[in-house]
């Protein structure tokens, strides 16, 4: 059970942010007010899933600062605050630390010369998958398991360095609770021995990025195979509009911290 959410809703000057996409092209740089809205109806999600939300100021010195899911790995029995692979992200972590410092007394951080973004961090119960990518190396990964392991956990390293167009781990990978896995194609899937896998279709790829909050799972809008895959499973859905955050590379999961 979650309780609690941290959230940062965009600053006007989102669309500053890192992003693979050309916004000279189709379909252009992402619009501040409706990120807004969207994020409105994303933290009203939480609300409606039982979760206290606590919402920073936005921050125009961070653009990207609205993924706040990068910053940190809050767990049930400890917090550990990321060191960002993009040196433009590497600040957000102070405010972060700040607030996360109210609610963990075992609050620990990532150091140099590793790097790490929460995205890549993938909880399964007691065991994390942790993903090797662009933004996190192993100097990162590895420190995160042995902080892990002081209580308790496990984790494992997933190599996506070679999956193209795969910012982070969790851009392809979600866990549901009873041992559910949502998994994209481009994942080995040997890496999750032990786990019952859930396809997403090629065609659907950005809403394996969903996350099970309580009662319900919350997953990018326009995505009806999936939503029905997770229906017939027994879930309960609600689907959010991303379309402004999937401009600047971010997925659901990352508007937040749950805890
Ligand atoms: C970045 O490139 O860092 C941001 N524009 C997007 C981060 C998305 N975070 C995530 O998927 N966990």
């Amino acid at each position: 059970m979650f309780t609690r959410a941290i959230v940062r809703p965009p600053s006007p000057n989102f669309s500053e942010g890192l992003t693979s996409a050309d916004h000279a092209a189709d379909p252009g740089p992402p619009q501040f007010e409706c990120a807004l809205e969207q994020h409105a109806a994303y933290c009203a999600a939480l609300t409606q899933c039982g979760l206290t939300v606590t919402s920073l100021p936005p921050d125009p010195n961070y653009p990207d600062s609205t993924f706040v899911e990068d910053t940190a790995i809050l767990t049930e029995r400890c917090a550990v605050i990321a060191r960002p692979g993009a040196p433009s992200r590497r600040g957000e972590v102070i405010d972060i630390s700040n607030v996360v410092a109210r609610f963990y007394a075992n609050l620990l951080s990532i150091q140099a010369p590793g790097i790490l973004d929460g995205g890549d961090i993938c909880q399964a119960g007691n065991h994390f998958f942790i993903g090797l990518s662009e933004r996190t190396n192993e100097a990162g990964g590895q420190q995160l398991a042995e902080l892990l392991s002081q209580f308790g956990y496990t984790a494992s390293l997933v190599d996506i360095r070679e999956i193209g167009g795969l910012l982070h781990l969790k851009s392809g990978l979600a866990y549901l609770g009873d041992n559910r896995l949502v998994v994209m194609e481009a994942l080995d899937r040997a890496a999750f021995p032990d786990y019952e896998l859930i396809r997403v279709n090629s065609n659907e790829e950005y809403a394996a990025n969903c996350i099970r909050v309580n009662d319900y799972v919350l997953l990018a809008a326009g995505y009806p195979s999936f939503a029905r895959t997770l229906r017939e499973l027994g879930f309960q859905t609600i689907a959010l509009e991303m379309s402004e955050f999937q401009k600047m590379d971010g997925g659901l999961s990352c508007l937040s911290l749950r805890f």
